[in-house]
């Protein structure tokens, strides 16, 4: 058995008295209750997995309850709602941040005692829902966190795929994927809702009225079944619903005739047609096929949700006199969380017009006060383009409609700023390039929001200066900048309860949790030496059970008195996880030249690092095999190993992240300037005191600003300078530190095994070409990550100054609250107002 505490959220918390404090013998025996009735296992069994179940639908019968009241006081009161539309959602696990957010940690706790079980045991057994592959799908699943804690009337909408992001294995060879069944048993955080079903139709064409009206006709229709996953406010009876579309056929798709003649196949294809809709997390899309089904995936989620959206919306009219459609972007607000729904223009004007009878012009009003748009990239290869002929074949209605709404844009341009006529190619919305014409999504939502946000300052700066400059001066106060941000529970409160403790200590007060600015006042202890004290033993604390977790699931011991330097994210060339490892490599070269005199002398070191690979990402799997390689070699040597060790942390995801960052003392964020549009995991390391070593990318200038710059180890070219450095180097002009060649001839030299790196290597020389050139400008920025880095060892050296560092860093993390995102699209974007339950 393991320790108390060691999974995340679970450790026991002073008491904080519950309003209705529960009794934890009435709680033992409802769990037992569900433990006896609910029928997914044999009775008279009780182990870890079967208490989990019971467990988690003991604390899902009370979010039903909150639920419902919440529903029915919003429709009661019938307030203006905001509807997120995510094709992503990072939950991770539920019932230690149920628990949390409802209050009632040690009455489970004591109750799971009385029968026999711990709570971090029985925590430990709930698989992570993962539907989403990184920063995007954690940031949706944060905000749901807010909106339900501020008590805002709003709704996460998204799919609910059968397998989510897939499981990570370190073999010799590298990664290993494989698909993570997280419905194995099946989730007792979804409530099947059977009346909420919607037809959802594809292909087929447009039928023309004689009097020229249009309607989509014939194709194939599937069904789109609801599935609402409770989202619980933070101490607040509020609680939110994420509602995941699952696709489903009915009944007469199924051919009898043929299935009694023997053709079982054929029988039953269209079934498995449908289910292949939500079989799994943005499938590759490298073949025709693959495109299909995303862009499938992608309408099935918009064309559900505003079916959902636009019921709703009449239901609370029924009865009403006279209500007019243009009241429906007073009580509806659209967000697409990048453009992957933005499907959701052309099916909102669709059903206005086809199905409602609406004209062009009411409905482009309505359409455009209703939908805003969040862009998180600015990478090319990102930007979604759609192919038209496969969106023709698809979709025929929204094409004609998508066409229509280029045309009026075009039109409208040549009529009012004739200036802009030779930018029109860049800004319009449909490619016609004749080798590959495609549909610009970016661009259709640009022109059909009214309000286009970036996520961190200088993201939204670069948006407004580059990639959006043309419209700026069309529509100068459309676009907006919100700041990132992170649920201080899940990321502060849960994950890290002795820190916790310490600060509500020292605030004397928790509210911080709700108002993370309240931070701040930590400020005035920054130099108290009985803080310190206390400070420094809930980092060990946490770097312990972090030391225990990382022996467990990869065999190496490492030292919790070491430095532990952690770099954690999905692996991208353009966050080079390669300048870390190339750092590792040069600083284990310099250990080994070294005397056993001078080793004592330097700063020892963890270097941990976490991420999945995109499966077809060469590259970015090469980096995953350099590291384990060097980490089999560093760890290994017993000349260095005291020192030094490198660490790649298996399949990492949200609990995974739960256990690393409360344990980390530096982290790595080290991004080509302008290329993070923000990140967010910088957020959740500096809020638990973890300081930051970075670029002047994303969020990271923010964090600095707020943090102060001498409490942040800043390196690297600035975002504003990279074309030039990039043109630079193409003219021969780069000329390379010498402790890069270094590194480099030392993995070539075949110190970390046989596996030929050249591939990867090169991709870091030459002067410019596919795959070479540094685009990425890591033996640009090779020199001043080192000298940023020798800054860290001496800093770590003075232990003082470390602990200052860090207390000033959590509480400079106030502003990365999600509450505070949340608020200001609130205010900004949707003017919504909170609805709290009585
Ligand atoms: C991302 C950006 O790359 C991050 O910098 C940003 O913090 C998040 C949230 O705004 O969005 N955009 C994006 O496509 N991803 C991001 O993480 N990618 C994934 O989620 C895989």
């Amino acid at each position: 058995t393991k320790t108390e505490g060691s999974v995340p959220g679970t450790a026991k918390v002073p008491a904080e008295a519950h309003p209705l404090a529960e009794e934890s013998s009435k709680i033992a025996s409802n769990i037992s209750y569900h433990a006896c009735y609910s029928p997914h296992f044999s009775p008279f069994k009780f182990d870890r997995e079967q208490a989990y179940y019971a467990t988690a639908e003991s604390v899902r019968d009370r979010l039903i309850q909150q639920w419902n009241e919440t529903y029915l006081h919003f429709h009661k009161v019938d307030p203006k709602q905001t509807y997120y539309l995510s094709m992503e959602y990072l939950q991770g696990r539920a019932l230690t941040n149920a628990i949390g957010n409802l209050n009632i940690q040690n009455a489970y706790a004591e109750a799971l005692v009385k029968l026999g079980h711990e709570m971090e045991n029985i925590a430990e057994q709930e698989k992570d829902a993962a539907l989403g592959n990184g920063g995007l799908g954690r940031l949706a699943s944060c905000f749901l966190d807010s909106m339900a804690t501020l008590n805002l009337p709003a709704w996460g909408y998204g799919l609910r795929y059968r397998y989510g992001l897939f499981k990570q294995r370190i073999t010799k060879e590298g990664q290993e994927e494989t698909a993570e069944d997280w419905l194995e048993k099946f989730s007792p955080w979804e409530i099947v809702r059977h009346d909420v079903m919607f037809p959802i139709r594809f292909f087929g064409q447009v039928e023309v009225s004689p009097s020229g009206s249009r309607k989509w006709v014939e194709g194939e229709i599937i069904q789109a079944l609801a599935y609402d996953v409770p989202i619980p406010g933070y101490k607040t009876k509020n609680t939110i619903s994420l509602r995941l579309w699952d696709a489903k056929a009915g009944a007469e798709d199924f051919n009898l005739f043929q299935f009694n003649d023997g053709q079982y196949e054929s029988a039953a294809q269209f079934h498995s047609r449908a289910q292949q809709i939500c079989a799994v997390l943005y499938p590759g899309d490298t073949t025709e096929n693959g495109k299909l089904l995303r862009l499938k995936q992608q309408y099935f989620l918009c064309s559900a949700s505003l079916q959902d959206i636009i019921f709703r919306f009449k239901e609370r009219r029924e009865g009403k006199r006279a209500w007019k459609w243009s009241e429906f972007p007073n009580k509806v607000a659209v967000q697409l969380n990048d453009t992957h729904p933005t499907l959701a223009i052309p099916e909102l004007m669709r059903i206005l017009m086809d199905n409602e009878g609406l004209g062009w012009n009411e409905a482009w009003d309505i359409t455009k006060r209703t939908i805003a748009y969040t862009n998180h990239t600015v990478l090319p290869e990102a930007l979604e383009k759609w192919s038209q002929s496969v969106m023709q074949k698809l979709l025929p209605r929204h094409m004609e409609i998508i066409e229509e709404i280029d045309k009026r844009f075009m039109a409208m341009i040549r009529s009012t700023r004739m200036d802009l006529e030779s930018k029109l190619p860049n800004m319009c919305i449909l490619d016609n390039n004749p080798q590959k014409p495609v549909v610009r999504m970016a661009n259709l939502c640009v022109v059909s929001s009214h309000t286009v946000n970036g996520v961190a300052q200088l993201h939204s700066d670069i948006l407004k200066a580059e990639l959006f400059a043309d419209y700026v001066s069309i529509w100068p106060t459309k676009f907006q900048n919100k700041t990132n941000g992170i649920t201080p529970r899940r990321w502060l409160r849960f994950c890290s309860p002795e820190l916790s403790s310490i600060i509500t200590k020292w605030l004397k007060t928790d509210r911080w949790i709700t108002d993370l600015d309240l931070l701040s006042n930590l400020r005035q202890f920054a130099d108290n030496e009985e803080l310190h004290a206390e400070w420094a033993s809930a980092k060990m604390a946490n770097k312990r059970l972090l030391a225990q977790y990382v022996l467990q699931v990869t065999g190496v011991s490492i030292d919790p008195n070491s430095l532990f330097d952690i770099q954690v994210k999905r692996i991208h060339e353009y966050k080079r996880q390669l300048l870390n490892i190339l750092g590792a490599v040069y600083r284990y070269k310099k250990l080994k030249e070294m005397n056993a005199e001078e080793r004592k002398k330097t700063t020892a070191r963890t270097i941990m690092f976490g991420g999945k690979a995109f499966a077809t990402y060469t590259n970015a799997k090469r980096i995953v095999k350099l590291v384990n390689d060097v980490g089999a070699v560093v760890n290994n040597d017993p000349d260095v190993n005291k020192y030094l060790k490198v660490v790649f942390v298996p399949n990492y995801n949200v609990s995974v992240a739960e256990m690393l960052i409360p344990g980390s003392e530096l982290s790595q964020h080290i991004s080509t300037a302008g290329m993070e549009a923000s990140g967010t995991s910088n957020m959740k390391f500096s809020l638990n005191g973890c300081i930051i070593i970075g670029t002047l990318d994303g969020a990271n200038v923010e964090i600095r600003e707020e943090i102060g710059e001498e409490n942040f180890f800043l390196f690297g070219a600035k975002a504003n300078e990279v074309p030039r450095l990039r043109k630079e180097r193409e003219n021969g002009l780069f000329k390379p530190d010498p402790r890069f060649e270094e590194a480099k001839q030392f993995i070539r030299s075949g110190a970390f095994g046989s596996y030929d790196y050249n591939l990867l290597l090169e991709s870091l020389e030459g002067n410019s070409g596919y795959g070479r050139g540094d685009y990425f400008l890591v033996g640009q920025d090779f020199p001043s990550y080192m000298d940023a880095q020798a800054r860290v060892d001496e800093a770590y050296k003075n232990r003082k100054r470390w602990l200052k560092m860090s207390i000033l860093s959590t509480a400079g993390s106030g502003k990365f609250s999600s509450d505070r995102t949340i608020m200001q699209y609130a205010k900004e974007i949707w003017n919504i107002e909170a609805c709290p339950v009585p």
